[in-house]
């Protein structure tokens, strides 16, 4: 009777799903504690979910499965997020319709997710790419809109010549499209963008509160890059007198007796209308077309050589010592932060340093530092005391900012790093954004009634390259009345990008089949926030920055009750393959979970993913481990199958070791779990399985046979890993409901504590030792025991006793 996962495994799938997967569903308003358990749903690809998807699916999965044991109401649900290139290129390369892809690859991982035993509740399945579900996705779109949070730009933005696509900010790493790696391109293209920048303070302040990560609060902080300093303002002269006005950004306003020259952005608007008396403009102009092409990273990028080009015929005065200075542009300084505009200060700032170097431009150190003295070729970028500054010359700098803002009128402030979001993308696989262009209205919203704005079928889905969307060919459908007017307008044809259906999605499976509303303000209530929310560390800042924005937005539309979406947040660690390397086909070294489900068992898989280490530990695979964790599920079935094949479960005793075990394996899977500590739960298991099939301390050929309940307690805490095996084992133990409806077992400290007591050794009625023995030893055995004894060996003298007197659990009386 070997246990036979590839029988009955799927003999339980089937049955769960023929009772529709009704343990696992949750219930609106139920008066039992809420949770909120949810994993990064994913992208359906063709390659189907891989053992790093799992990882996290089962960690949640065991925590979900505990916690409906412990009387929670648990959410715990599923979708796809089915937007975005991949289909769509898939789509080109086969020409098959992207819905089409997407249905196909939705349909294989829900099979693979049924094949591993996951507990979703499928009555909350949500699919981005449903009409029903973008509907309210494009709603979410006009309610910013109307807010004055979504608006058309024509910046210029990262594109992409591979994807032939703009990008946002966060899609660019190191200068590079974070889908396809080619190098990405500034173009000025007609884009809609999110005023995610008024949310700075917000998304910033929450962070405190969250259970997340550190270095995920550190990278979003870092992203949203909060400055506190100051505008100065330097008038600005030609040589027939004052021509207006130039505002720096400055988190030094302490150095400004340093301030030798400022540097203007070559995208700064005075410069166009300083033009009449800026001399050399020509040049200016060139240097500012070629800037215009480089990315914001090759401008900023310290390695480079600084260049620039000073503005002749006009020069600005130093309001701290009304100094004139000349003015530059350079392309390290960026239009879009603070004010587009610099004062240099070149002996306490790097990248000025550089440049005043280059161009022989004066260097005035301005703070000394505390200890160490330093020559004027170095940059000295710390706190010290001020010199060269007039009356402030002797202050502390930190005082000194004060002062000197006072001084000169200008304004403390702050400036962020963060930018607004390009949300816009030129192709066809996404949401139509809603809004309709009207030459006489300009930019309408789309009635909400019309919702949801479908995608057209096209012939083509290959993007032009230029900048439109496929969409835009569609004449048919791009051409429209206006609903303000009623007067001709055309559609806008760009798409929203990937991240719009996962902005929000966690708050669809609250009430996913609600036609009226996004969702029920009852139920938001009452699910929400997110408990735990499992996922890759990749989405730091994109997916979770943006869904804290739509979330604080709805929230201050009085829409959500809830003012942060995720609550405790946990990065599963990366599996590497077995070569430690990072798992990818070109390395065929990516384990397939289709491959060991075949081969061990759903049940194997799950325990050795969380066997391997940390949940959030970066783990090799391990084929060997996979082995281990089989033996020890192997090893469960035969225990209980030979004991319930020999049936005698009555005559089985109580055994106080086991015991001892089984308590503090509940105790350890309790105090785990809780702490999502899945490697140590099992740890625990296994030492009490050891325990079980042990031999006998007092006859070491004898086998201890296992209770039923200590068995029955066992299979509880089993079954969040290994829900098939022990479904199975429970059902042989004579159960006929579900072990998964259950109640988690108590531990009891009583019986954690070591369970031997003094046997009192006489011979001939006469004390002669005290032996440690197990409680509730049989005469038998405590016979066996004693006479092992050195001691009691040598008093008997190889004598065979007359008589024996036992006392259970007090004494034995040797008489010879
Ligand atoms: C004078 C100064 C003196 C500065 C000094 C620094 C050190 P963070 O910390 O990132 O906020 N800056 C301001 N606007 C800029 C722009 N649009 N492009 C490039 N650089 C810009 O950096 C703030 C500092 O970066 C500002 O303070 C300014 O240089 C520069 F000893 O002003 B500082
Ligand atoms: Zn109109």
């Amino acid at each position: 009777m070997k246990y036979n996962h590839l029988k009955i495994e799927p003999k339980w799938q089937k049955i769960w799903a023929k009772n529709k997967y009704k343990n696992w569903q949750s219930q609106d308003f139920s008066k039992k504690p809420k949770k909120y358990i949810l994993d990064m749903f994913p992208y359906p690809s063709g390659d189907g979910l891989h053992v790093g998807h799992l990882e996290g699916y089962v960690a949640t999965d065991i925590y979900s499965r505990y916690l409906r044991m412990t009387n929670h109401n648990v959410i715990h649900p599923m979708g796809w997020d089915a937007f975005g290139l991949p289909a769509e290129n898939y789509a080109i390369k086969t020409n098959t319709h992207p819905e089409q892809v997407v249905e196909k690859n939705v349909k294989n991982f829900k099979r693979q997710i049924q094949s591993f035993g996951l507990s979703y509740d499928w009555t909350r399945e949500i699919n981005t790419t449903d009409p029903e579900y973008y509907k309210w996705t494009q709603w979410i779109f006009l309610q910013l809109f109307k807010a004055g949070l979504a608006y058309e730009d024509y910046k210029p933005i990262n594109f992409c010549p591979s994807c032939k696509t703009g990008l946002a900010n966060e899609e660019v790493i190191d200068n590079k499209c974070a889908r396809c790696n080619s190098i990405v391109e500034k173009r000025k293209l007609r884009q809609w963008m999110l005023k995610i920048t008024d949310y700075a303070d917000k998304l910033l302040d929450g962070l405190d509160k969250l259970d997340w990560p550190q270095s995920v609060k550190e990278l979003q902080r870092n992203w949203i890059g909060k400055s506190e300093g100051a505008h100065v303002k330097f008038k600005v002269q030609s040589n027939t007198g004052r021509i207006g006005e130039l505002e720096v950004f400055t988190t030094r306003p302490d150095t400004l007796f340093g301030a030798t020259y400022l540097v203007m952005s070559p995208e700064h608007p005075l410069i166009s209308q300083w033009k009449v008396h800026i001399t050399n403009h020509s040049e200016v102009e060139r240097y500012a077309d070629t800037a215009f092409q480089k990315t914001e990273e090759e401008r900023t990028d310290p390695q480079k050589s600084k260049t620039g080009v000073e503005l002749h015929g006009i020069e600005a005065i130093n309001p701290a010592n009304n100094r004139p200075i000349p003015i530059w542009i350079s392309d390290y300084v960026l239009m879009g932060y603070g004010t587009g505009a610099i004062m240099a200060v070149p002996a306490h700032d790097t990248r000025d340093f550089e440049f005043a170097k280059k161009f022989n431009l004066d260097i005035i150190q301005v703070i000394k530092p505390e200890k160490e003295v330093v020559g004027i070729d170095e940059v000295y970028t710390g706190n010290g005391t001020l010199i060269n500054s007039g009356n402030f010359s002797g202050l502390n700098n930190e005082t000194a900012k004060e002062k000197i803002c006072l001084y000169t009128s200008s304004k403390k402030t702050v400036a962020y790093h963060l930018r607004d979001w390009v949300f816009s993308r030129q192709r066809y696989w996404g949401e139509p954004i809603p809004i309709i262009k009207c030459e006489k209205c300009g930019n309408v919203p789309l009635k909400e009634k019309d919702l949801p704005l479908k995608l057209p079928k096209v012939k083509s889905y290959q993007p032009s390259g230029t900048g439109e969307s496929p969409l835009a060919n569609i004449e048919k459908w791009v051409n429209t009345k206006c609903p303000k007017c009623g007067g001709p307008a055309k559609r806008e044809t760009n798409t929203m990008p990937q991240w719009a259906g996962s902005c929000w999605y966690y708050l669809r499976y609250i009430d996913p089949k609600n036609k009226k509303a996004f969702i029920d303000a009852k139920k938001e209530k009452y699910w929400m926030p997110v408990d735990l929310y499992v996922g890759g560390a990749e989405h730091a800042v994109l997916h979770l920055l943006y869904a804290r924005f739509w979330h604080k937005f709805l929230y201050d539309q009085k829409i959500l009750t809830s003012n942060e979406p995720f609550k405790k947040l946990i990065n599963q660690g990366i599996i590497l393959g077995d070569d430690r390397e990072k798992m990818s086909k070109s390395k065929g070294n990516v384990i397939s979970p289709d491959g060991i489900v075949k081969e061990y068992g759903a049940d194997t898989l799950r325990m050795y993913e969380m066997f391997m280490g940390p949940l959030e530990a970066m783990k090799p695979w391990d084929t060997s481990g996979i082995s281990g964790v089989n033996r020890f599920l192997n090893r469960i079935w035969n225990l209980i199958s030979e004991q319930t094949k020999a049936g005698n479960w009555k005559k089985i005793k109580d055994n106080a070791k086991q015991k001892k075990s089984l308590h503090q394996a509940i105790k350890r899977a309790t105090k785990d779990i809780e702490n999502l500590s899945f490697n140590t739960a099992i740890s625990g298991m296994m030492e009490c399985l050891n325990a079980f099939t042990e031999k006998d301390e007092s006859n070491l050929s004898v086998v201890p046979q296992v209770k039923k309940e200590y068995l029955e307690d066992f299979l509880k805490i089993l079954a969040p890993f290994a829900p098939h095996i022990t479904e199975e084992l429970w059902q042989m133990l004579g159960h006929k409901k579900s072990i998964h409806l259950e109640k988690w077992p108590k531990y009891n400290e009583k019986f954690l504590v070591e369970k031997d007591f003094e046997l009192i050794v006489q011979i001939n009625g006469k004390v002669r030792d005290r032996i440690k023995a197990p409680m509730d030893i049989s005469q038998d055995n405590a016979e066996k025991l004693v006479t092992k004894q050195e001691k009691i060996k040598q008093l008997l003298n190889g004598q065979t006793p007359k008589k024996i007197i036992f006392v259970k659990n007090r004494l034995i009386n040797i008489v010879i």
